[in-house]
């Protein structure tokens, strides 16, 4: 292996259990987002997007469909011997099979990995959030303030602080306070969870965390405070895009919501920085002579015979005669059969809805509908 500037490890472990029954089979990452893509997609391209090569990453719970999903990583033109995608799961040593712990701890039990490239740099990515940045920026940041670590910012609504690690940053960036998902936030400035470490200090950093009893080994709370602690040069990087962390089955409908309209809030059609996808090779989306698309992303596959308004229609969906689609997501294969209504929903792959079944409701009080992966929905049910 060669020399790599930079090299991406991206935590693709977490369960992701808000998501309830869209992440009962599959890891947060390779749930389908978008009409086509699944949500890892959004980290592999912005790496690609960025000119980063090497990308580690890390899975944990039901990897399979990650793993497949990624194959070689060709998709995200990141095949190449030298580097690539490497999927990187709990291994067993000697001492027995070891479960990744915290997110820090993924990280350390792949020191191995990381030294095969002798990085001056690593980026460490979430596998489950959705936004286009360009990395190079970030590290151009990180070099300028000759940093330790860069966390990557932004400000979020007040109300939403608690659930992000909280930083409090000087004149020049450097990060003073950091606070782990505090109850009483003083600052609205949140960790994206997106960092570039000095490579050096971050082997030497983990490998004394994994031997510290107190520790949970996880980077928001532990490696980042102890750093800061330490004295060493925190810095932030402050990103102005979009960026979600579809983290609960409310802000998955809103953020894919958001992909419509056409001034949309996340813009897929961005040819400076394309989204790629693994997407399979399937027929043209067709709409049937009584059929009507609009305000919709349609995934290639879809049949539609009713009528889908404001919604995504994935990979192969399908919407049978009669059938009105509103305000929902379709992921790839599910199935309005003919006369249902389908109104603010989630339906989860390869569902079905069966004939004349009404389903969700427009009242926004209300939650949004969700029907899991391969589950059908009977009249009476
Ligand atoms: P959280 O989003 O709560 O906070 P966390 O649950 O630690 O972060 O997950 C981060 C990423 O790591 C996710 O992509 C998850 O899937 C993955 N992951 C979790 N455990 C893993 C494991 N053991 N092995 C591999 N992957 C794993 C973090 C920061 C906050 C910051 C938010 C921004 O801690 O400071 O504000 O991200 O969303
Ligand atoms: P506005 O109505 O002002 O556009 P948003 O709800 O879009 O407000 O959020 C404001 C900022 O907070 C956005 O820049 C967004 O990236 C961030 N934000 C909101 N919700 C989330 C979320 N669930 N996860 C991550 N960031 C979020």
């Amino acid at each position: 292996m060669s020399k790599k500037e930079c090299i991406a490890m991206l935590l693709a472990g977490g369960q992701g259990s808000r998501l309830g029954v869209l992440t009962k089979e599959v890891a947060k990452p390779a749930v389908s987002f978008g009409g086509k893509y699944r949500i890892v997609d959004f980290a592999l391209s912005n790496c690609a997007n960025s000119g980063i090569d090497t990308v580690g990453v890390l899975t944990q719970y039901r990897p399979y469909l990650l793993h497949s999903y990624i194959g070689t990583g060709a998709a995200w033109n990141m095949d190449q011997s030298d580097g690539g995608v490497s999927i990187l799961p709990p291994y067993a040593t000697q001492t027995g099979g070891v479960w990744y712990e915290g997110t820090a701890d993924a990280v350390t039990q792949n020191i191995g990995y990381i030294e095969q490239f002798d990085p001056e740099y690593v980026l460490i990515l979430s596998g489950d959030q959705l936004y286009n940045m360009d990395y190079q920026k970030m590290l151009a940041n990180h070099k300028r303030h000759k940093a330790d670590l860069t966390v990557a910012v932004m400000p979020v609504p007040w109300e939403e602080a608690s659930r992000f690690g909280i930083i409090t940053q000087d004149d020049d960036e450097r990060i003073v306070k950091f606070t782990e998902k505090p109850n009483k936030p003083d600052s609205n400035l949140a960790s994206m969870g997106i960092y570039i470490f000095d490579a050096k200090l971050l082997v030497e950093t983990l490998k004394a965390d994994a031997i510290d009893q107190t520790s949970e080994h996880d980077f928001g709370n532990d490696v980042i405070p102890k750093l800061l602690a330490d004295g060493k040069r925190l810095y932030t990087y402050e990103y102005n895009g979009f960026w979600r962390d579809v983290g609960t089955i409310a802000s998955y409908h809103q953020t894919s919501m958001d992909l419509l309209g056409a001034n949309p809030d996340f813009d897929l059609y961005d040819t400076g920085a394309p989204i790629m996808s693994n997407a399979n090779t399937n027929p043209p989306a067709y709409v049937g002579p009584n059929g009507s698309v609009e305000d919709c992303l349609v995934g290639n596959g879809s049949s539609i015979y009713g009528r889908a308004v404001h919604s995504i229609i994935s990979t192969s969906a399908f919407v049978g005669e009669g059938a009105v689609v509103e305000d929902s997501v379709l992921l790839p294969g599910a199935t309005v059969k003919a006369g249902a209504h389908v109104v603010r929903a989630i339906l989860g792959e390869n569902s079905t809805v069966e004939d004349d079944v009404v389903l969700g409701s427009i009242d926004q009080t209300k939650d949004t509908a969700v029907i899991g992966n391969d589950v059908v929905v009977g009249k009476g049910e």
